[in-house]
């Protein structure tokens, strides 16, 4: 089944990041996901397109309109229906959302094989009427504690993490189940050739041919970065037995190196 996207967005062209490089492309061209693009514009009832206008209570910036928003999203909905959707869910991206991680893409993912269409509202200027979002918005999701100008980069960020797990968007080669993330941890060091760059040698190990090393020591890796970097994933997340042991090794390493 192929998964259905659409966005509702004054500036559709930017999703050719997404259409027209790499993975995303690939997948899209082989049928895994298709997307459709909303321009409010198409639907304001004035002559000029406009879909912002001053926000009641005064300050600087500008709203955006609900009428317009919610005819995209109305035509979204029905090209859903069409391409095979069995229902739609629309979302809205902004710094207010409920944050957006690897246990939501996980649920989406698996939503969108069910046949749920997403459409994914994206705002400009200061945001979206309110009444709006009330109205017609199921979920608010946040990428990050940051503002960007619009929401089409989150929403792209979004589509993008959702896509790479379609089965069959990655190659053989490469798993969304080895990424990081799904082990609750953060990736280990990669290296390629050549063995020495710039006076630096790649880790012995990497080159001994003996898997099983190799793969202690991969996560060995993964858990001191995590423990470094991100210390409340590991307070989140059990550890094997082995896992316990490697932490003891990496507590008594970091001691030494203090
Ligand atoms: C613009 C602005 C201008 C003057 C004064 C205050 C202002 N606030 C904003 C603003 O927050 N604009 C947002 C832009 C409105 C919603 C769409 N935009 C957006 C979405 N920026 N950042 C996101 C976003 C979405 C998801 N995750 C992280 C950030």
């Amino acid at each position: 089944m192929t998964a259905v996207f659409d966005c509702v967005s004054i500036f559709p062209e930017m999703f050719a990041a997404l259409t027209e490089f790499g993975v995303t492309r690939k997948a899209r061209e082989a049928g895994l996901w298709s997307l459709a693009l909303w321009n409010p514009r198409d639907y304001a009832r004035n002559a000029w397109g406009i879909v912002d206008d001053r926000p009641y209570g005064g300050g600087p910036g500008m709203v955006m309109q609900a009428a317009p928003l919610e005819a995209a999203i109305h035509a979204a909905r029905a090209r859903q229906q069409s391409a095979g959707a069995a229902r739609s869910q629309v979302v809205y991206l902004s710094p207010q959302g409920a944050p957006f991680n690897h246990a939501k893409v996980m649920d989406m993912t698996a939503r969108l094989m069910a046949g749920v269409g997403l459409v994914l509202l994206c705002g400009r200027y200061e945001g979206v009427d309110e009444r709006l979002i009330e109205r017609v918005v199921e979920e608010e999701l946040s990428v990050g504690d940051f503002v960007v100008s619009g929401g089409e980069l989150a929403a792209m960020l979004l589509m993008d993490a959702l896509i790479r797990q379609l089965p069959g968007a990655l190659g053989d080669a490469a798993s969304a189940a080895e990424d990081s993330f799904v082990s609750g941890l953060l990736d280990c060091p990669h290296y390629t050739r050549p063995e020495v760059y710039a006076g630096q040698a790649v880790p012995e190990v990497l080159l001994s041919g003996d898997h099983a090393r190799i793969r202690r020591w991969r996560l060995k890796a993964s858990l001191a970065r995590t423990r470094k970097r991100r210390p409340e994933l590991l307070t989140q997340r059990a550890l094997s037995a082995e896992e316990t042991q490697l932490m003891t090794e990496i507590r008594l390493e970091q001691c030494g190196e203090q």
